[in-house]
């Protein structure tokens, strides 16, 4: 008889920064999808994002430097002692359907990607997208840029994605707040990561703020970030990862 291969462990990493209005939920969604474990950043709030976490049956990790990439990076690092084997992130905010985490995983587990990215579209019946009209343009001239740059095409830059974790300890991650999701895009492209994209739903925050795209500072900040990032990507080397260390 061929022995069967074990399932791949599940794990979810959630950056949150005050997020204790719709954390709660996100977490209560998330079971059932075969997570086997969560772990949520919290990066200094100031209300009880790591209380409800805790309540919420997540590992808590703390990274007091503010941003979503040293979120990220914490949140790996904290990973690295029982590594899954495959590693979801999703954002606190509840604009992600933990549903659409097995659309993620499909691809993955069926052999065919290493990477998914989740590309995000309406959900019915409303039919109306939750990112600003502001943030949309700005994704779409950053992607025109990859394509330009990078030859890369990508659907969208959101944060709902799955990878295997040594496929993201090889693409050796540094970056420490916007410019985390098109730089795992951009690495990935030039690594030959196999990459696929889904469509998955995105509906606006359940509660709390928006620190991004529904702010002048956010919006320019992440915007800034990420035209930096085009440029920064196209001068990094792969070989010099190994050298320096993955998170
Ligand atoms: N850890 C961390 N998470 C952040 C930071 N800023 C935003 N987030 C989280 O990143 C996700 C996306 O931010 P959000 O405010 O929803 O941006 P928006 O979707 O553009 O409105 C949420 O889960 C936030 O809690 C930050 O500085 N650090
Ligand atoms: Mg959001």
């Amino acid at each position: 008889m061929i022995p069967s291969r074990p399932p791949d462990r599940v794990a979810v990493l959630i950056p949150a920064l005050n997020e204790e209005a719709s954390l709660p939920g996100v977490l209560g969604q998330i079971a059932g999808w075969g997570v086997d474990r969560v772990v949520v950043v919290d990066n200094r709030s100031t209300d009880g994002t790591a209380r409800v976490a805790r309540e919420g049956g997540a590992e808590v990790v703390h990274e007091p430097e503010r941003g979503y990439g040293a979120a990220c990076l914490a949140g790996i690092h904290h990973l690295k002692a029982d590594p899954p084997d495959i590693l979801v992130f999703l954002d606190g905010d509840q604009s992600d359907d933990p549903a659409a985490i097995a659309d993620l995983l499909e691809p993955i587990r069926g052999g065919r990607a290493d990477f998914v990215v989740g590309v995000r579209t309406a959900p019915a019946p409303e039919g109306r997208s939750a990112v600003p009209v502001h943030a949309r343009l700005g994704n779409r001239l950053v992607r025109l840029g990859a394509l330009l740059i990078h030859g890369a095409r990508f659907r969208d830059l959101g944060p709902f994605r799955a990878i295997r974790f040594p496929s993201l300890l090889a693409l050796g991650m540094d970056d420490r707040n916007w410019g985390w999701t098109l730089q795992m895009q951009l690495r990935a492209h030039h690594f030959g990561l196999r990459t696929a994209e889904v469509e998955v739903p995105h509906r606006p925050r359940a509660a709390g703020r928006s620190k991004i795209s529904g702010t002048v500072r956010g919006t320019l900040g992440a915007g800034g970030k990420m035209l930096l990032t085009l440029v920064r990507e196209r001068f990094h080397r792969p070989s010099r990862v190994a050298s320096r260390g993955s998170p």
